[in-house]
């Protein structure tokens, strides 16, 4: 399905804590920090459930308690109304 973009900046105007990618010409970024790596693995099982039943997922790395986050549509180029919808959800399941 084709998406409109929205664009990182007006994204992140919606959103608590994110940031527009560093080093990325359209995308959004959060780091999100745990107790530990149970909480952390946890959530990502969380979002993995989530990002795939709306068949979009993101771009994140894990360390420990880290979980650096980076969304953007690669179809549409660039940050559209379905990275909104996961950065939200993402917050709900911190
Ligand atoms: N995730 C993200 N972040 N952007 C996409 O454009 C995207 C995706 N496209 N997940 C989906 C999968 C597409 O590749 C499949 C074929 O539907």
């Amino acid at each position: 399905m084709s998406r409109s973009k929205i664009g990182a900046a007006a994204a992140i105007a919606q959103l608590d804590g994110w940031a527009v990618a560093p080093d990325h010409k359209d995308a959004i970024a959060k780091t999100f920090k745990f107790d530990d790596f149970n909480q952390a693995f946890g959530f990502m099982t969380r979002v993995a459930l989530m990002a795939d039943k709306l068949d979009h997922h993101p771009e994140w790395f894990n360390v420990y308690n880290r979980v650096e986050v980076l969304l953007t549509t690669h179809d549409a180029d660039g940050v559209t109304d379905l990275d909104l919808t996961l950065a939200k959800f993402m917050d709900s399941a911190a």
